[in-house]
């Protein structure tokens, strides 16, 4: 039950407007009855004092901690207002940070293994306070637990319990609208839309299809091992460049010019081992595009996969490898292809690739929901796989663990598996895109690389990003190899 107090704070809340109800369009696109801008409250300083004691006082005596830090910005002045009230020092989190490796992503003064307490002002899939949490960690503090306002209940508290923090909450969202409805601020017809537009949203932010049951630890074959029976010259230097840089990280560089796809390739190049392109969808491809990435990929270290995904007949694909305006061949040192065509497409790319040293990823799974790429289909490719080891080396897949063994064919080591659909949160996208952690993929799906579009390319910080995802697929590998 509500105290008098929290109840009080929630009515005032909706008296400033932080909360509302109608019809509003969220940045995702969707429409949402329910409408929470707790940016208001620094307006309100009497407001934002009793939040700030209220939050405290929600959180258990368990919840030990030495520094609190806010999730930029809104979280900013309750994180403020706890320290002074309490005494305890705050840090803060840079959102931009112009020059990587430079300036500091956490200011403030703070010791190694001093704890961390998450200050958030709302919660939905954890993904914010996940985004502060790391650059903290990096620094050798400890994040053990969260506070939050308001949780959204849509998965939050789980994906941060998965990473090793606990949340707690001062009101969950279901309970503050009972509040405000008992208070007679909302119908019972808003009532039962708002609980209806959360319960639908639940179920987006959680696919059905990640839910299935944990599939048995993976132990493997170290990629140094990988390295030495691997056929193809471009197959043994993935797994060499692996090891050498401690990364199985592939940056999938979704980005909108070939401009911004050379200045984000230069930034993350020290974390990754691999960047995936698409080169038709940048505007700006000039013929020296290849030239220029190639001399990015030496300086740092990584090699380059055109995702073009060929899917004609055999002679076809020849000239789409070799010709055109991108001149693929010329500067990727992997591309993939679907087998929907059958063996022949194998045969035509190889004629062109297999000269110049490069390597072929077969899609063998998809990330997609719904996708058709499964069970004989997926055997299909294994079996090409086999048939064409020289120059095949790996394949695009999702749960190779799930794979049957077939005398070993089903998981030969010596094959790359390269998996999309990352996140540090599990969740989709509105389009169908599916989503498991870093860990899961390598863990548990038995994956080598992880492959990350989005959740490097549209955070504040790409290359302070794409480290925590070089250092949680790399700790994952550690893991799984013992
Ligand atoms: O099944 C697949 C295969 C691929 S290659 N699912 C995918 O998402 N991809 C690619 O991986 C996709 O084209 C995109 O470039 C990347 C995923 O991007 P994200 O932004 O969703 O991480």
């Amino acid at each position: 039950m509500a105290s008098q107090s929290m109840e009080s704070l929630i009515l005032q809340l909706h008296d400033i407007s932080a909360v509302k109800f109608g019809n509003f369009k969220l940045k995702s696109g969707i429409f949402s009855p329910i409408y929470i801008d707790l940016r208001l409250i620094v307006s309100y300083p009497t407001l934002l004092q009793q939040i700030s004691q209220t939050l405290i006082s929600s959180l258990p005596s368990s919840a030990a901690y030495d520094i609190v830090c806010g999730v930029p910005y809104t979280a900013l002045p309750i994180a403020t207002c706890i320290s002074t009230a309490t005494g305890i020092p705050m840090v803060m989190r840079r959102k931009e940070i112009k020059d990587y490796g430079t300036a500091k992503a956490i200011e403030g003064a703070y010791k190694e293994n001093q704890i961390c307490l998450i200050v958030e002002d709302l919660v939905t899939s954890g993904a914010s306070v996940l985004e502060t949490a790391a650059p903290i960690r990096a620094t050798g503090m400890k994040v053990m637990d969260a506070v939050v306002l308001i949780d959204r209940e849509q998965g939050g508290r789980e994906n941060l319990a998965e990473n090793g923090i606990t949340l707690h909450s001062m009101v969950k969202l279901t309970e503050m609208v009972r509040i405000l409805k008992k208070n007679g601020r909302v119908s019972e017809e808003m009532e039962s839309i708002v609980f209806k537009f959360l319960e639908d949203n639940r179920k987006v932010s959680v696919p059905s299809a990640q839910v299935t049951a944990k599939p048995e630890r993976v132990v493997r074959l170290p990629y140094s091992e990988k390295a030495k029976i691997a056929k193809n010259p471009t197959g043994k230097k993935m797994f060499e460049v692996m090891v050498q840089k401690e990364s199985n990280l592939c940056l999938a560089a979704d980005v909108a010019t070939a401009a911004e796809l050379l200045a984000i390739a230069d930034k993350v190049g020290p974390e990754i081992c691999l960047l995936k392109t698409h080169v038709d969808i940048l505007p700006d491809f000039t013929p020296d595009f290849g030239s220029k990435l190639r001399a990015i990929a030496e300086k740092h270290n990584f090699l380059i996969f055109e995702d073009r995904k060929f899917a004609d007949i055999g002679n076809t694909v020849t000239m789409q490898y070799e010709g055109g305006i991108f001149q693929i061949l010329d500067w990727a040192d992997i591309v993939n292809a679907h087998i929907i065509s059958g063996p022949g497409i194998v045969d035509g790319l190889k004629l062109k690739g297999l000269p110049r040293g490069r390597g072929l990823l077969l899609l063998a799974e998809m990330s997609s929901a719904g996708n058709l790429a499964t069970g004989e289909y997926t055997a299909a490719a294994v079996k090409i796989a086999e048939d064409h080891s020289d120059f095949v080396i790996g394949f695009i897949s999702v749960n190779p663990a799930s794979w049957p063994n077939n005398n070993g064919k089903g998981n030969n080591p010596a094959l790359i598996h390269a998996t999309p659909g990352v996140q540090m949160v599990k969740g989709g996208d509105a389009l169908g895109q599916q989503y498991n952690t870093p860990n899961s993929v390598i863990c548990d799906r038995g994956s080598d690389i992880i492959i990350v579009g989005r959740g490097i390319i549209k955070a504040a910080n790409p290359a302070e990003v794409a480290r925590e995802y070089r250092v949680q697929g790399w700790n994952a590998y550690l893991a799984s190899c013992k």
